[in-house]
């Protein structure tokens, strides 16, 4: 244990399963108390009591702002605020080109791309407000290199947190608050697990300079360094977690 983020508090949206939960259990782990948030609150509670280290959950959908709100009011009153965000949360759909809809499109850019707007504008206000160095860490995907198949709306939403996080970096710079993205390859999530992704996992191997399967701590790790001192010099940046799968 490094204890390199103690006296810091992190909030990890989605983290009741999968990347969330792995990113919430390494930053713990770092010394940071943790806020594992998520729209499953019996989840999101099962992983704080998981997690242990001071960790705890709060319920929150990140698309609703007034859950937001209050989550941030709880946060201040429990810890005097976040200091470090991962935005995490997110919809994973499979979704055929002939199916994606305009409810289904409307719903992923609500969710994956205008949630962590909200949960963004939320976190860097009370950051400021306390006059935090601030991190902001945002799970984007390594589908927006890649174009990949049965998830348009989704590729798209990532794109937009890439876009987001670059100009977020230039807005919150002169407060000392960064903001980075990292873009996994496909990972054996909880969620992935239990969807049409898990039959993908030999094409993708295929396409990786080191073979194996991706795990949620892959991406925990990597977080990890970008929530921490040694990160500091780094802003506006994607960083690509997939094996080799794609070079940009
Ligand atoms: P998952 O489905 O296993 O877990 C996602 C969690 O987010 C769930 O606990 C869910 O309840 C929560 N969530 C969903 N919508 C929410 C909302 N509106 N408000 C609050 N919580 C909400 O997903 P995962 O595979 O662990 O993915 C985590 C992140 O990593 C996502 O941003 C995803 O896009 C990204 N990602 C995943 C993969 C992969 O292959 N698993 C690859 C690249 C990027
Ligand atoms: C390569 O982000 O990055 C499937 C499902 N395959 O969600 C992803 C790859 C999926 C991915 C992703």
């Amino acid at each position: 244990m490094s204890g390199r983020l103690s006296g810091r508090t992190a909030l990890v949206t989605g983290a009741a399963q999968g990347i969330g939960k792995a990113i919430a259990d390494r930053l713990a782990t770092d010394g940071a108390t943790v806020v594992v948030s998520d729209m499953n609150a019996d989840g999101a509670t099962k992983a704080a009591e998981a997690i242990g280290k001071g960790a705890f959950a709060i319920t929150a959908d990140i698309s609703d702002p007034d859950a937001v709100a209050s989550m941030f009011t709880k946060i201040d009153e429990r810890t005097g605020g976040v200091d470090i965000l991962v935005n995490n949360a997110s919809i994973v759909p499979f979704v055929a080109w002939d199916d994606v809809d305009l409810e289904h499109w409307r719903k992923i850019i609500d969710v994956n791309l205008t949630g962590t707007f909200i949960v963004t504008r939320a976190a860097t206000d009370q950051m400021r407000a306390k006059k935090k160095a601030g991190r902001v860490i945002s799970i984007a995907s390594n589908t927006f290199f890649a174009g990949t198949p049965n998830m348009a709306a989704y590729v798209a939403a990532k794109g937009g947190v890439i876009g987001f996080t670059r100009a977020l970096a230039t807005e919150l710079g002169q407060y000392g608050i960064t903001a980075n993205a990292v873009t996994p390859g496909l990972i054996e999530s909880d969620g992935v697990k239990v969807s049409p992704h898990n039959n993908a996992f030999e094409f993708v191997e295929m396409l990786q300079a080191v073979k194996g399967k991706g795990q949620p701590e892959h991406i925990a790790d990597v977080v990890s360094f970008l929530a921490s001192d040694d990160a500091r010099w780094m802003t506006g940046q994607t960083i690509n977690v997939d094996a080799g799968m794609v070079r940009y």
